[in-house]
């Protein structure tokens, strides 16, 4: 079976379904097949076959779901894009996955890009041609790219077979239906919001209300609205709901009956003010790009703060010392993960795969505890990731780019804690001479992602390094917090 086989569960069977609203437009589940049917012709004419890649950097909309939708028909790989990321980022995902093209609603300087409102336009005006879609379970049906645990931005492959066993998973285990109305303010670029939001609700039938993003002055009014039974945010998301007057928080709680959490850590005290003010215990969960969703808190039964609940069905979690041993409870060692929710291979990338797979077990680089009666505890990452309002920042990624400018001699980047985003990147600069701050922001504004810019240069006459060279980021961290 292939993913659109489920999709047509409500495609076909629940044809007059009003599957979307967006902005104005309304579409059932019938005219998403339909206009995704059209959209494939249109990929067909431009000579896009099964197995070429596409990238998609488009915010929320509707142009994103038929192109997806129509990809997955046709067999065409998605390659989705951070809207966020700039021409540095973009090209590197172009030389690595080497997309046919890439969709865009406006130019990309230095990028060669397919307008994606022509392409809506030309969709419109070609019959409906039923596309029968002929992928397996185990074709590729998008290259999402992360940062990993180590290295540069790598793609995980991930199939059909993938995609189902997690949704399948969350639709029982959080008890979605046709009858939810999901608000999804999450970027479609990345797996929470494509693989937890959109998969999930296209296959139990529910209406999904997609914003173009999360704005939290909008959120009071898109709730009175559309009255949505499920939200799904990641932490500072909650953060900012937490923010709003009473009257607003009661209007918002009013018809949910699920709040969802994940992608970074929820602080236990996030999760006890969101209690008292909406009246919800707010959901989370554990997942990753490379397994989707692994660990859950129970929908019914104690969602326990600070926790993120047990493993889902058919996922099995080992935790693994540092000695490499099976850890025992309360003892901390890193998460491995095996299950059908777990991406086979990076893209091109044969080595980085076979260094993060042990025993069959994907090794997460999460660093956890699980309790006697089965609750995991994460306890942080093995590598320097940080965490940004939900989004990755590789700070390799951005020490080299520092490092390229001329004024810089070394560079090195570490999170600070941030109330609202979780982490914040800053740099810290031995620099060439005199160094003007203000000029290198503007550099790092035009080469990078808006949430990877260092909230703060620091000048340094020296890195701290250990005897073998590394530089110590944890003496960073406390010069940081001394200042
Ligand atoms: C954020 N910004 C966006 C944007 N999201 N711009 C355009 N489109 C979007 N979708 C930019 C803003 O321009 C701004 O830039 C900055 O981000 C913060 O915006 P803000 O208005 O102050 O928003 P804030 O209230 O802080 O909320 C930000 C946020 C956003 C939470 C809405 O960070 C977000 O959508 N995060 C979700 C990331 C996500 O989906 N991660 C899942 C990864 S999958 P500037 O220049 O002003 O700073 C994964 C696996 C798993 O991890 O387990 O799920
Ligand atoms: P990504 O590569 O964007 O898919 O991010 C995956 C990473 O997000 C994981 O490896 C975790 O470090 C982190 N993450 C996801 N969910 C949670 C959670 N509930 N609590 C803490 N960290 C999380």
């Amino acid at each position: 079976m292939n993913i659109i086989d489920l999709f047509n569960l409500s495609f076909i069977d629940r044809k007059d379904k009003i599957a979307i609203e967006f902005e104005a437009t309304q579409l059932t589940f019938e005219d998403l097949n339909v206009r995704s049917d059209q959209m494939a012709s249109v990929l067909l004419a431009k000579g896009l076959q099964s197995g070429d890649r596409l990238g998609l950097y488009l915010e929320n909309s509707l142009e994103f779901i038929d192109i997806y939708l129509a990809c997955l028909k046709l067999g065409i790989i998605i390659v989705p894009i951070n809207i966020l990321y700039k021409e540095r980022e973009i090209t590197h995902i172009m030389n690595d996955a080497t997309p046919k093209a890439i969709v865009s609603i406006n130019e990309v300087e230095g990028i060669a890009t397919w307008s994606a409102i022509d392409m809506a336009e030309e969709a419109k005006r070609k019959p409906q041609e039923t596309v029968q879609c002929k992928a397996t379970g185990d074709s590729p049906a998008a290259i999402i790219y992360t940062s990993g645990t180590t290295g540069t931005s790598k793609g995980a492959v991930l199939s059909h077979n993938n995609f189902i066993a997690n949704a399948i998973n969350l639709n029982i285990c959080w008890k979605i239906t046709e009858a939810d109305r999901l608000l999804l303010g999450l970027p479609l670029f990345h797996v929470h919001g494509l693989a937890n939001g959109m998969h999930c609700a296209f296959i139990a039938g529910a209406t999904t209300r997609l914003l173009p993003r999360f704005e939290h002055q909008k959120i009071k009014d898109e709730c009175a609205n559309f009255k949505p039974t499920l939200f799904y945010g990641v932490p500072t998301i909650y953060v900012r709901l937490l923010e709003k007057a009473e009257d607003e928080a009661q209007l918002i709680g009013a018809s949910v009956r699920l709040f969802v959490s994940g992608s970074a850590p929820l602080p236990p005290q996030v999760l006890d003010a969101f209690h008292k003010k909406y009246g919800h215990v707010i959901l989370e969960r554990y997942g990753m790009t490379e397994t989707l969703m692994n660990i859950s808190n129970p929908y019914v039964g104690e969602r326990r703060a600070g926790t993120v609940g047990w493993p889902l069905p058919g996922t099995s979690v080992k935790i693994i010392t540092p000695e490499g041993k099976e850890a025992g409870v309360d003892e901390e060692g890193e998460i491995h993960i095996k299950g059908p929710n777990v991406f086979s291979q990076y893209w091109n990338r044969p080595d980085a795969t076979l260094a993060s797979f042990e025993n069959g077990y994907f090794k997460t680089g999460d660093m956890a505890v699980v309790s006697e009666d089965g609750y995991y505890t994460l306890r942080g990452r093995k590598s320097e990731l940080i965490i940004s309002g939900g989004f990755n920042i590789y700070p390799r990624e951005i020490e080299e780019f520092l490092m390229e400018q001329d004024e810089i001699k070394e560079a090195a980047v570490i999170g600070i804690p941030d109330k609202v985003r979780g982490e914040l990147p800053v740099a810290f600069i031995v620099p060439n001479g005199n160094l003007d701050e203000k000029a290198l922001e503007d550099k790092c504004k035009k080469s990078l992602a808006s949430f990877k810019i260092p909230r703060k240069f620091i000048v340094i006459d020296l890195l701290p390094r250990t005897a073998l060279g590394k530089v110590q980021k944890h003496v960073l961290a406390k010069l940081h917090s001394a200042e």
